[in-house]
């Protein structure tokens, strides 16, 4: 079921601020997020402290409503209807004093939305909608309130634009590889890579290079590139013949704009994505993934890799590839795609009986925040 496909134009200015950590992940959700509300009918200012990502993940024409705004904002602009903040970044104490004064003309405070991480963890549930009130600083008086996304009923969802499904069904693989120029191998199974510098990456590339069937290897630009030709030069020097029989192929991927982004994943049979807004893409994509979590310096990041593994009924071999392409321990087992086929396509069916992230949030704005606004009921 596609519940995300009725649109509610509020024709409200959206003002959506992202601080760009590093990276892609921050800018790439904050990007999808505002073209989904345009195409909703909404007006979206992404203000944003480096847009260079913006150049390759949106490269040509762009959604007209969304204008895409330095960040910190020019001394004196005003705030929209709407304000997101996204990942916990801080607004500047000019904004909020633009923002107090709004709500002190007009008597009520524009929406203010701290948008957080995804995460499975059972914390989302229970903070997601919860107010956060501002006890000072200029905007002392007014509040914030959490929205949480996520993979259950009780928390925010997931972004999924209205068309996907409808994208999905036209979409053919073999003609998307072939205007890319990717080489195929008959028969190969095709991998796509996109993670940090996982160490299991060489037993991985390994593992390929065994069989027994043949694999079709497509890196994606940036670190998940350097990477692999860092583990590439290692397992040659050590033995030069791996690949001999050469059942394991390599393509190098240019950087890719985020649909094109997407059409790799529906044209793959495994995918290996990292950070959030790519395992969000695999998910629909439906089909086996492997997830290299973001690393947080105190290992907080293993007990969220086990909320997910548990929400996603994941087999035991699944569960195992994670801990290894984690870092978390053991020894890389076999990718067996096939045995992990069944639990993917299950999530992506709980996960598609859900309404979309954007639905919910502008239910949110309406119901939670705008007491005086109506939005059609369905
Ligand atoms: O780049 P990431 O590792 O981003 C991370 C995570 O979001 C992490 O949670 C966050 O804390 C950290 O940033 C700061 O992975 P992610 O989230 O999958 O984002 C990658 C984006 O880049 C995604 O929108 C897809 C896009 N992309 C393309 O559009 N074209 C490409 O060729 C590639 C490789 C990625």
């Amino acid at each position: 079921m596609d519940n995300s496909a009725k649109a509610y134009p509020l024709a409200m200015l959206w003002d959506i601020f992202c601080k760009v950590i590093d990276n892609h992940g921050d800018i790439g959700v904050c990007w999808r997020l505002a073209v989904q509300l345009a195409q909703r009918g909404e007006t979206v200012r992404l203000w944003v402290d480096d847009a260079a990502a913006l150049e390759w993940i949106a490269p040509g024409q762009r959604p007209p409503a969304v204008q895409v705004m330095p960040w910190p904002a020019q001394v004196g602009a005003q705030p929209g209807d709407v304000i997101i903040e996204a990942f916990g970044c801080e607004l500047e104490p000019q904004f909020q004093a633009a923002i107090a004064g709004k709500a002190g003309e007009s008597g009520r405070q524009p929406a203010w939305i701290n948008l957080e991480y995804l995460t499975a963890e059972s914390f989302a549930e229970r903070n997601h909608r919860l107010p956060s009130p501002l006890l000072s600083g200029p905007a002392a008086g007014l509040t914030r309130r959490f929205f949480y996304p996520g993979f259950t009923a009780g928390t925010g969802g997931l972004l999924r634009e209205h068309d996907l499904l409808r994208r999905q069904s036209a979409f053919d693989a073999t003609r998307w590889l072939s205007a890319q120029g990717i080489a195929r191998t008959e028969g190969a199974r095709r991998v796509s890579l996109f993670c940090y510098e996982p160490a299991a990456l060489e037993p991985l590339l390994a593992q390929c290079a065994r069989g027994p069937g043949a694999t079709d290897l497509l890196v994606t630009a940036g670190r998940a590139t350097a990477a692999a030709q860092a583990a590439l030069k290692r397992i040659e020097a050590a033995a030069p013949d791996w690949n001999s029989r050469g059942l394991l192929s390599i393509s190098w991927l240019p950087l890719l704009s985020q649909p094109d982004f997407d059409h790799l994943l529906w044209a793959c049979d495994l995918n290996f994505v990292r950070g959030e807004d790519s395992l969000v893409r695999a998910l629909w994509a439906g089909k086996p993934l492997v997830w290299q979590i973001y690393p947080q310096g105190d290992d907080a990041h293993h007990g969220k890799l086990d909320a997910f593994l548990a929400w996603l009924n994941a087999p035991p071999g699944l569960r195992e590839f994670h801990r290894a392409w984690n870092d978390i321990g053991g020894e890389l087992p076999l990718a067996d795609a096939e045995a992990w086929a069944d639990c993917i396509r299950n999530a992506r069916e709980r996960l598609l009986a859900q309404p979309d992230l954007l639905t919910q949030l502008m239910r949110f704005v309406v119901d939670d925040l705008q007491p005086t606004a109506s939005l059609p009921r369905h």
